[in-house]
């Protein structure tokens, strides 16, 4: 407990061209400067009218390999709906048209307002393609047995780099946007921003609280003997959201997702009202009946089947189909 400490407030980033992404190599992170203006889109790999978000496969000009670039509105801020925001003398209204006491407008806001949230990642795997393409999904039940079989070999053979996860535990990339980091090597964690969160915008709050133990690949691993580290997680987590964003315990959504994309274990927080991606019954598992079912039972997760969703893409998919567990609704050649 006495040495966790708690990170200054967040500052809004400087505006530029360029876009830094740190690019991993033989001799550790390096740095890749690129321009959106260099970016040729190639593919819509998803459009999601719902989320307001677009996932855009393509190149950058002079680059090799394959690069993803995540587009998605904002959304709104309290703090902009006033004479300063919104509402200020140069806002602009294009009109659509106008009938009895109705009328219909595009509002152009000053630009600075206006932005649009922008995740690249370069280079992109063909999990990163499969992951953010729009495809079938399917559900299944996964015994332990299944788990054996055909979960834990995939896992071992084509789980996704974990390098960002230890970029973060070993000081390399984000430390400034760290909101807590309790340095204990057996029940620390940090808690930093989630990737899909601008970190500023109360109404979609969402962290991620990444242990420091290494080696506990998802809920299927957790046991009685991880209660302490859990109980950190979950209380420490609220109190230092708290401290730094005002929000308070009984208004966050903490869980766990099964399957995860990163197996190392990491816990979301998100507030309440925000529906983020991934927060269904289908994929989440509260952290407080994650302690409740652990302090009933220590292998409550080595003897639970557990349902997870997976996509036609992913590799995992073709194992549980190989093996008779599930059917493809499209034909690859379809
Ligand atoms: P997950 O449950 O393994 O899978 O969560 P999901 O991505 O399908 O939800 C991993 C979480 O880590 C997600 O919420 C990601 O948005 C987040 N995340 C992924 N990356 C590569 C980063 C990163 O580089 N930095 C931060 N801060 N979060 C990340």
């Amino acid at each position: 407990m006495s040495d966790a400490t708690l990170e200054n407030d967040v500052i809004e980033p400087p505006c530029s061209k360029k876009i830094k992404i740190e690019e991993q190599n033989e001799n550790g992170v390096s740095n890749v400067q690129l321009e959106l203006k260099d970016f040729v889109p190639v593919k819509v790999l998803n459009n999601n009218t719902n989320r307001k978000t677009v996932c855009i496969q393509g190149t950058f000009r002079d680059k090799s390999g394959v690069a993803l670039v995540l587009l998605e509105k904002n959304a709104f801020k309290g703090e902009e709906l006033d004479d300063k925001g919104y509402f200020a003398i140069d806002t602009k209204l294009r009109t659509f048209f106008q009938n009895d006491i109705y009328g219909n407008f595009e509002c152009y806001p000053r630009s600075e307002i206006n932005g649009v949230k922008t995740t690249i990642i370069y280079p992109a795997t063909e999990k990163h393609i499969a992951k953010f393409s729009q495809q079938e999904v399917h559900i299944i039940l996964e015994t332990p047995e299944l788990y054996r079989k055909l979960t834990l070999p995939y896992i071992e053979k084509e789980q996704f780099n974990l390098q960002w996860v230890y970029n973060i535990l070993e000081g390399r990339s984000e430390q400034d946007r760290i909101v807590y980091d309790n340095k204990c090597e057996r029940e620390g964690f940090v808690l930093v921003p989630d990737l899909k969160w601008d970190g500023i915008t109360k109404e979609t709050l969402y962290l991620l609280a990444i242990v420091r133990q290494r080696g506990i690949k998802s809920l299927r691993d957790l046991n009685e003997s991880h209660l302490p580290l859990l109980k950190r997680v979950r209380d420490e987590g609220k109190k230092a959201i708290y401290s730094k964003y005002k929000v308070c315990g009984s208004q966050l959504r903490v869980y766990l997702h099964y399957q995860p994309s990163f197996y190392h274990l990491h816990i979301h927080f998100t507030y309440l009202k925000h529906e983020a991606p991934g927060i269904h019954a289908e994929r989440s598992h509260l952290l407080d009946a994650v302690i409740d079912n652990l302090t009933m039972s220590g292998h409550h997760y080595q003897l639970a089947s557990l349902p997870f969703t997976v996509r036609e893409m992913d590799p995992l998919f073709s194992s549980y189909e190989s093996d008779g567990h599930v059917a493809r609704v499209n034909q690859p050649d379809k």
